[in-house]
């Protein structure tokens, strides 16, 4: 266990590049790779990690990458945190697995009290845990639906939920996550969201369009329940207008609609405030967590009001690994490292420095046409100057020069044009600061 801690520690917090990327090593690999998983199983960049450490992650040629990645949204508290690596150590040495289900410990109901405290709202919550966020999402349709006695499940444009059966159907894009893929989950219908860049509308009428949108579809007697992302992740990181969640809520209740803020991506931390929810003051009937409550451990749930989760019956819910008693132990170091450390105070602080990096960058370069996000999830949208149209290849040049240059970026966006940044909320702003750096250097040589 020491041994891990030291290895990782001595990372330095830098980038360096030192073969062609990817280097001989990882072209080897990726060779040896495709023999044996398919071609449907992606990879951004097809580096092979040897190790990693709080921003740094350092490739098997020696290369070492500035993570705006974290793993999409997940080492949110850096790389290999010594809190996590010893509670993970210590918790692998007691026991790895009993099924909760078979005979609980108390790691899970840690987890849970934690989250109860944690997510929005002072009402009674209860939480059960599960293993992605796909899977949370599937439980929260399941306990909607028995919760209303109700069938339907309303969706937004641009919104992704993830790669199962129901949450393929739930996604805005059908291709990638469900081409070809056979039958979809049933009773998904879809509406438009908020997304001030784009639509200019306030908060007000853009909930006015979706609630008539699933009036008219579905109606609010068949209606189960809404999933929202609070900011959308996959979709490129909109930040709705004022008061549109809250109006969709006060809709949910009026009609016994169970609305579901999807905090996969943008909770625990990630927005500067625990769950994202609370930066609109809107509290969520149902949440659900996953990426970021374990540290880079798999761990999922659903966080919600007792009486709707209650509706549950005895055995209704479960399966073999959720709530595993390592990712637990991690989920409960990343709570007190968040504390320990003022994680949410980083957050904004990530914010402020990349927002006012960014926002420099806009006014040289036109090709940016929005900066937008919260906490350590910023994103810039890139058109064509002068115009709102999607520039996709702007992004893919930026994304490959920062390949190039030691940087680890993500696309996002419907049409491919959204530049996302996810750092882990302590990057320093010397770190964030170099990579601005590389990614000016970027636009200016696009289209040259
Ligand atoms: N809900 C809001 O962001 C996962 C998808 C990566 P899982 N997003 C990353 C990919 O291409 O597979 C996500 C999300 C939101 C649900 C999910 C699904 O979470 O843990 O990937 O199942």
């Amino acid at each position: 266990m020491t041994t891990i801690v030291e290895s990782t520690s001595s990372i330095a917090q830098e980038r360096r590049v030192v073969t062609a990327i990817p280097g001989p090593q990882s072209q080897a690999m990726h060779a040896r790779r495709a023999k044996v998983v398919p071609p449907g199983v992606g990879a951004a960049l097809p580096v092979y990690i040897a190790e990693a450490h709080e921003s740094i992650v350092v490739d098997i040629d020696g290369n070492q990458f500035i993570d705006f990645a974290s793993g999409i949204g997940v080492t949110t508290i850096g790389h290999t945190d010594d809190a996590v690596v010893a509670a993970v150590a210590e918790q692998v040495a007691r026991f790895t697995h009993t099924c909760f289900t078979v005979t609980p410990y108390e790691g899970y109901v840690r987890v849970a009290e934690l989250l109860a405290e944690h997510t929005p709202g002072n009402h009674e919550k209860r939480t059960m845990l599960c293993n992605s966020g796909a899977e949370a999402i599937e439980n929260a349709v399941k306990i909607a639906r028995k919760f209303t006695g109700k069938n339907a499940i309303g969706v937004l444009d641009h919104a992704y939920h993830g790669r199962t059966n129901m949450t393929m159907a739930m996604n805005f894009k059908n291709s990638p996550y469900a081409t070809g893929f056979g039958s979809l989950g049933t009773s998904v219908f879809r509406a438009p969201s908020s997304y001030p860049y784009l639509d200019g509308l306030s908060g007000e009428e853009a909930a006015e369009r979706t609630i008539w949108y699933f009036e008219k579809q579905v109606g609010a007697s068949d209606l189960a329940a809404i999933f929202a992302e609070p900011i959308q992740g996959e979709g490129g990181f909109m930040v709705p207008a004022d008061g549109y969640l809250n109006r969709l809520q006060d809709w949910c209740h009026e009609n016994n609609v169970v609305f579901v803020a999807d905090e996969v991506q943008c909770g625990m931390a990630r927005s500067g405030a625990y769950f994202a929810s609370e930066t609109f003051s809107l509290v969520p009937d149902l949440i659900t967590v996953a990426k970021g409550i374990a540290g880079g451990m798999p761990l999922a749930g659903v966080v919600g009001r007792a009486d709707i989760m209650d509706a549950t019956h005895p055995g209704g819910l479960g399966g073999t690994f959720g709530g595993n008693p390592v990712s637990c132990a991690a989920s409960i170091a990343v709570f007190e490292q968040i504390e320990r450390h003022n994680l949410l105070g980083e957050a904004q602080r990530v914010e402020k420095t990349l927002m006012a990096g960014l926002r420099a960058m806009q006014e040289k370069h036109p090709m940016i046409g929005e900066v937008r996000g919260r906490g350590a999830m910023i994103a810039i949208e890139l058109v064509e100057p002068g115009t709102k149209k999607p520039d996709a290849a702007a992004v893919k040049h930026l994304v490959d020069e920062g390949f190039q240059n030691g940087l680890l970026l993500l696309n996002a966006g419907t049409n491919y044009n959204v530049l996302r940044f996810l750092p882990n909320v302590r990057m320093s702003d010397d770190l964030i600061a170099d990579a601005l750096g590389v990614l000016d250097a970027a636009c200016t040589s696009y289209r040259k």
